[in-house]
């Protein structure tokens, strides 16, 4: 690790157990922050769905996101979004449900779902920087028809921190296709949200029932600790006290 703030590795306290990570083969992976899915005028609203619902996974993942920065850790972000032709974007899924306004239609944050507009981009509470990947996806796993799985080779990364939104959508879909990919998934559980807290509970569950039928489920807390022991360490002793 470039800051010797941070252990090199750790154990991550997760369920169903715990898991030993080294941070240079491990990415954060941080699903879909966008405004049209976190802000009101977006995709997420037109289907009905009330935003302010997601807020609660910014500041965990904003947390995790500035020790993966300092550390030197690979961070990917990922946005769901189609081309303005929409020629990445099945019927089917245009045509799906009865939205108030369907995915190119001109909305409050321009064309909803649609790269390059205003809604399509990251909120700047977790806006990329240089050097960070940023990965567009047209469907809901970050996998699907997108250069992921090159890239995290070409890094030679073998276990994920998964975050982002939504915990049952995007975020479960991804960690699916990584799984079936051979990467080990660690999923925030605080770092991830849905617009239907029940959904929210049982996509966690969902992935660390069965032994950790497709990855772990801990938290930003847990992989800061993890990151950087001996501050933790000194923090609980002075806690003690
Ligand atoms: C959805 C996502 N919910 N990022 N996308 O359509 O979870």
């Amino acid at each position: 690790m470039a800051n010797s703030k941070y252990s090199s590795g750790g154990t991550v306290a997760a369920e169903p157990g715990p898991i030993d990570l080294d941070w240079s083969s491990t990415a954060l992976v941080i699903i879909d922050m966008q405004r049209d899915f976190m802000e009101p005028g977006g995709f997420g609203e037109t289907l009905g769905n009330d935003v302010s619902q997601l807020a609660s996974a910014v500041e965990p993942i904003a947390a995790v996101l500035a020790a993966a920065r300092e550390s030197g850790m690979l961070v990917v972000h990922t946005r769901e979004g189609h081309l303005p032709d929409l020629s990445d974007a099945p019927p089917a899924k245009i045509e799906r449900g009865a939205p108030s306004l369907r995915i190119g239609d001109p909305g409050p944050m321009g064309r909803i779902l649609i790269r390059g507009e205003d809604g399509h981009d990251i909120i700047p509470a977790l806006y990329p920087i240089d050097g960070e990947i940023v990965i567009d996806k047209p469907g809901k796993g970050a996998f699907y028809a997108t250069e992921l799985g090159d890239l995290l080779q070409k890094y030679g990364i073998k276990d994920l921190l998964v975050c982002g939104v939504t915990t049952e959508v995007c975020v479960n879909t991804t960690v699916r296709e990584a799984n079936d990919r051979g990467y080990r998934c660690v999923v925030l559980a605080d770092g991830c949200a849905s617009y239907f807290p029940e959904f929210h509970e049982m996509g966690l569950k969902m992935i660390k029932a069965q032994g950790g039928i497709f990855g772990w489920v801990s938290d930003s807390a847990a992989v800061l600790e993890a990151m950087t022991p001996e501050t933790s360490n000194k923090l609980a002793a002075g806690a003690s006290r």
